[in-house]
């Protein structure tokens, strides 16, 4: 049965838990239109997260790769349009580490496009209910790193597609940020995946973009 990859940040700067890390973990060995889930959590430590994954990329063959992580503050589910070549940390990783104004890899094009289809992805939560909206960029901290270091082993041609998809807080942190409980964000990740896999090419339709 042909796979789909899905990976999930373990918690970071000091957090208990990470929503990316528990989606995986609910999702890891389902079915979902044909394709088994394989999971995988991250750690969130630049460098090593990429190979990870890389190694995630040659051991499975995914037909399609969903890597999650939470972006506190955020309300919504957001699929993320690009990444780019920049790593530029504003808090030290799990390992310590605070790259600031660097290149995630040297002489690299400036950015990669998603071959997720975003809108859809979009057009589809929003139709559940769901809050969602097409996030023009994913950061500069290890979500984006691997984001683009996942669109650089993909490589051209898309065949094997794949993206990155921020989810929001699952609790209110004791204080006043916006959340989303993580049933919602469980069930938001599987019809995402099912349109992923359903839907080749993206709508060009107007909105779904975060303002
Ligand atoms: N979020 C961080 C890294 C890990 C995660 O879940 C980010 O947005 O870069």
């Amino acid at each position: 049965m042909p796979t789909v990859l899905l990976t999930g940040f373990e918690p970071f700067g000091g957090d208990a838990t990470n929503p990316s890390q528990d989606i995986v973990r609910a999702l890891a060995g389902r079915k979902i239109a044909g394709h088994r889930v394989v999971g995988l959590v991250l750690p969130c430590v630049f460098g090593r997260s990429a190979r990870e994954l890389r190694a995630a990329l040659k051991r499975e063959r995914p037909a399609l790769v969903i890597c999650l992580g939470v972006a506190a503050g955020r309300a919504a589910i957001t699929p993320e349009r690009v990444a780019v070549n920049f790593d530029d940390a504003r808090i030290p990783d799990n390992a310590g580490a605070q790259p600031t104004g660097r290149p995630v890899v040297r002489g690299g094009p400036a950015a990669y496009f998603s071959t997720l289809p975003v809108k859809a992805i979009v057009a589809a939560l929003a139709r559940r209910g769901l809050p969602a909206a097409v996030s023009p960029t994913a950061g500069t901290f290890v979500c984006n790193h691997v984001f683009y270091c996942l669109m650089r082993a993909l490589g051209p041609g898309g065949r094997r597609r794949g993206g990155f998809i921020h989810v929001p807080a699952a609790d209110a942190g004791g204080g006043t940020r916006p959340w989303l409980p993580l049933a919602d964000q469980i069930e938001g990740i599987e019809l995402a995946i099912r349109t992923a896999l359903r839907v080749r090419r993206d709508g060009r339709g107007r909105g779904g973009e975060i303002a």
